[in-house]
């Protein structure tokens, strides 16, 4: 029998008499589902490559062939997850409460999956490509078999529709995800280093405005001296048993009874 820490059953009471909840999700939330975070070891011929060098305009305009390689294996990654617990859990409790937003800085889209409606995408996703020079989403020529493949416009190198290191996000997602944040009266910051930003000021907007915060995590971060609350562990596993606990309408596997 998995054991709870004793705040749980607070933070469900929170999340019972939440008028407004905002979410903020990192690469942890889909750590189970088989998609490895930024701060894992990368794996197989990205091992000895950084994330983080990586994910840069410079990287691209040095290398575009290897940085588009890189997302490709990501995107192969992205193909065979699932959603886990932890994406079906913050999907069903969507429906469950007066309003949720949820932010995330993943761009694997396994919340659209899980079935989340509200999302804001901080930093794009793996779905979509860009034209590198008009900078707007494109679909590649399928007979292109260039790496990367070029605009079918104005032949200029296609891209991820990613936000890199370095690049400003979207004012319209970042003006919702603030709006949320300084609006909610509970925030729950999950599965992220809490060490990027803009992102990273959400929670500490959240709290700043008198919002409960809740960090569930598999590791401390610079988010938990300054959570009302912190769950350390799975997020597969800890937001599930806070939602059956919240509402018992939904089982603890993240899914509706
Ligand atoms: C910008 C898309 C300005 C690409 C990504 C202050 C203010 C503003 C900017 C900065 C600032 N200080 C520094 C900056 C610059 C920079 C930044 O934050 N650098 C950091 C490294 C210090 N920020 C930027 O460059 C941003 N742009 O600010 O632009 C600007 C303005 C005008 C004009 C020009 C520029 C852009 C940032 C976005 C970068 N793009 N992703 C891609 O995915 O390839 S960010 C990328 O990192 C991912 O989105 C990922 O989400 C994120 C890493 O964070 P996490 O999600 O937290 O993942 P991580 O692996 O770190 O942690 C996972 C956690 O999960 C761990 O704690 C682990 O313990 C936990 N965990 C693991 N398993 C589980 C679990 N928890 C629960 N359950 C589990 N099972």
């Amino acid at each position: 029998m998995t054991e709870f820490p004793p705040a749980l059953a607070e933070v469900a009471h929170h999340l019972r008499e939440a008028q407004e909840i905002a979410v903020l999700t990192g690469a942890g939330i889909s750590a189970e589902s088989g998609v490895p975070t930024f701060r894992d070891a990368q794996t197989g011929i990205w091992a000895k490559y950084d994330p983080m060098q990586l994910a840069t305009p410079e990287a691209f305009a040095a290398d575009p062939k290897r940085v588009w390689e890189w997302y490709a294996w990501r995107r192969g990654l992205v193909a065979e997850a699932k959603p886990n617990p932890g994406h079906l859990a913050l999907a069903n409790l969507e429906g469950e409460v007066p309003a949720l937003t949820l932010i995330t800085q993943n761009v694997d889209r396994l919340h659209h999956r899980a079935g989340s409606k509200n999302v804001v995408e901080l930093h794009g996703n793996l779905e979509e490509d860009r034209c590198s020079h008009e900078n707007c989403v494109v679909r590649a020529d399928p007979s292109d078999n260039r790496t990367p493949p070029h605009c079918p416009r104005c032949e200029a190198l296609l891209r991820p529709n990613v936000v890199w290191f370095g690049e400003a996000l979207s004012p319209a997602a970042l003006e919702r995800s603030f709006n949320a944040a300084g609006n909610c009266d509970l925030f729950l910051c999950i599965g992220t280093s809490s060490l990027v930003y803009p992102a990273a000021d959400l929670p500490m907007e959240a709290l700043n405005r008198g919002a409960t915060v809740v960090e569930i995590n598999a590791d401390p971060t610079p988010l938990s001296p300054h959570a009302t609350y912190c769950l350390q562990g799975k997020a597969g596993t800890l937001l599930p048993a806070i939602s059956a606990l919240a509402f018992p309408a939904i089982t603890t596997n993240g899914s509706p009874a």
